[in-house]
């Protein structure tokens, strides 16, 4: 998609810290980070949201999931992290291509505001 953000990102149009990647997926450092340890990770091919995602391609879903635990192992979270996949406008999406946030780092509060 030729004006998603996280598309020039994979295009290396836009620079970013990159954490992970393979042929599909790409893992890189939140911009404005949320925790010691902030990593988005998203589907290479553009999906518009989690719910685009999971209809459109089941191996994509669940690979997303599988290459979000890579990074936290990457990461060293192994007291525990939070995977958050902001869905919509009230889920607090901001950008318009399916990513999941890595959090970790330090101690997490729920619920979420
Ligand atoms: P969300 O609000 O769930 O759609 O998360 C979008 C995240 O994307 C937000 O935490 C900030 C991050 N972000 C926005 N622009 C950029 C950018 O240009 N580079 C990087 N690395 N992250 C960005």
């Amino acid at each position: 998609m030729t004006n998603c953000l996280f598309c020039k990102i994979v295009a290396e149009e836009i620079p970013s810290a990159k954490v992970l990647e393979n042929t599909d997926f790409l893992a890189f450092r939140d911009i404005d980070p949320k925790a010691p340890v902030h990593v988005l990770v998203i589907p290479k091919k553009h999906f518009e949201d989690i719910v685009e995602l999971s209809k459109g391609d089941n191996v994509l879903t669940a690979g997303l999931m599988k290459f979000a635990t890579e990074v936290a192992e990457i990461e060293k979270l192994e007291k525990g992290f939070r995977i958050v996949l902001n869905t919509g406008q009230e889920g607090g999406q901001s950008v318009q291509h399916v990513h999941a946030h890595v959090l970790g780092g330090r101690s997490l509060t729920w619920p979420p505001g």
